[in-house]
């Protein structure tokens, strides 16, 4: 599909991803379809298949001309021979992504377009798609499944160095800034799955541990994964891991993840059950919803999960995984330097956020339980042709079709 729509590197629509994952990129969805891709603003975007009989001399500026009527903004306009009719070669199939006023919209009445999401745990081995690259031992042409094992690194001298550093430096602070289930959790990795400041633990026997308390896996990302990939990994209870370490010279802050912030940051809190519901209910929230609604969701995750706080006996504790693995931002974060507000997922999801340096504004949680209930009732007004469940025994997802 040769326009923005398919050649945007950071994937700003899935049209391309869906067209790759479903069907080849030109095969059109039918005759005569359309669906609703979004809508916001009194705009709607539509994606429009139809074939139009002997248009190949004169259909083509006619068409345009139906689309100029509706003064629509066309995002994508393709054409090709129609395949099926074999009697003639002057049919042609139309495929268009255009953008209209609502009210054009209210009278074609056309279903919503729902993007492609993973509904088994094997489909994760489509959702990795990158938007920056950093890690450089992975092969980006073969990426792994979830069926390969996590592989096992050895770090150099240097980096385990890096690790000490971080590791001793975060350990003083955690007992006055970590929430308590952190706390807990870290006891625990310390006694028996090799937390230590003199080595780097490794992916595979942090996943196994993580699978016996609360069911989470990690599986290596290489890089930074889109939002859409990211989340919908979560509602598996799959965590996508950083491998590598980050350079000596930040070891109290870095604006990437690498594996002292999956390691210290997420995978304490992936091993308390009340966070882990909580993490897979922003992935199942992301499954099918729009671009518009997955930044949203990215924006959750981003105020929660990695910068969230929480309270605890009167105080202020940290939660988030990019607080409890820089110590700069985790003392920053409890300082009276940044705001403080509470968790309200209409509000946190539309705030706009820092991904270089320290947070301006933090969201305080009451607890996990507050967070999980207001998050899902915020995920059911999230519009949807369906509704969803997550089947444990089967990993799956089950499709309930909402009349
Ligand atoms: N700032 C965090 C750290 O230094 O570990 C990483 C954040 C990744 C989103
Ligand atoms: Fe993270």
């Amino acid at each position: 599909i040769p326009t923005d729509a398919a050649g945007a590197p950071g994937r700003r629509t899935s049209l391309q991803e869906d067209a790759q994952k479903d069907a080849p990129a030109t095969e059109p969805l039918g005759k005569g379809e359309g669906l609703v891709w979004e809508e916001e603003e009194g705009r709607a975007t539509l994606i429009l298949t139809f074939t139009l009989r002997n248009a190949r001399k004169a259909g083509l500026s006619k068409t345009a001309e139906v689309f100029e009527t509706f003064e629509a903004g066309i995002h994508h306009f393709e054409t090709r021979q129609a395949k099926k009719s074999k009697n003639t070669t002057d049919d042609l199939e139309f495929f268009v992504k255009c953008e209209v006023d609502n009210s054009y919209v209210n009278l074609v009445n056309l279903p919503p377009f729902v993007p492609w999401f993973p509904k088994k745990i094997r489909d994760l081995d489509k959702c990795h798609h990158l938007i920056a690259k950093y890690e450089p031992d992975l092969d980006h042409d073969h990426p792994v499944s979830l069926r390969d094992p996590l592989p096992r690194v050895e770090y150099t001298v240097q980096e385990t160095a890096t690790w000490r550093e971080v590791y001793r430096k975060l350990n003083s602070l955690y007992p006055t800034h970590a929430c308590k289930q952190y706390l807990d959790v870290f006891q625990q990795l310390e006694k028996c799955c090799g937390y230590q400041e003199d080595s780097i633990p490794q992916l595979q026997d942090v996943s196994r541990f993580l699978k016996e308390r609360t069911g989470f896996q990690l599986r290596p990302a290489a890089g930074l994964l889109s939002p859409r990939d990211f989340l919908a990994s979560l509602a598996f209870r799959v965590f996508q891991s950083t491998q590598y370490i980050r350079h000596s010279s930040s070891p109290m802050h870095s604006p990437e993840p690498d594996c002292c912030h999956e390691l210290l940051g997420h995978v304490p809190m992936l091993a308390d059950k009340e966070f882990a519901q909580f993490s897979q209910a922003i992935g199942l929230a992301s499954l099918g919803s729009s671009d518009v609604e997955i930044e949203k969701l990215a924006a959750l995750y981003w105020f929660t999960i990695e910068f969230g706080l929480c309270k605890q006996n009167g105080s202020i504790k940290a939660y988030g995984a990019g607080l409890l693995s820089s110590y700069g931002e985790l003392v920053y974060a409890l300082s009276n330097t940044p705001e403080h507000k509470p968790f309200d997922p209409e509000l946190t999801a539309v705030h706009p956020y820092q991904d270089q340096t320290f947070q301006p504004v933090y969201f305080v949680a009451e607890n996990f339980e507050d967070a999980t209930a207001k998050l899902q009732k915020y995920a059911l007004k999230i519009k949807k042709p369906f509704s969803l469940h997550y089947d444990p025994f089967t990993c799956s997802i089950e499709i309930l079709n909402t009349p």
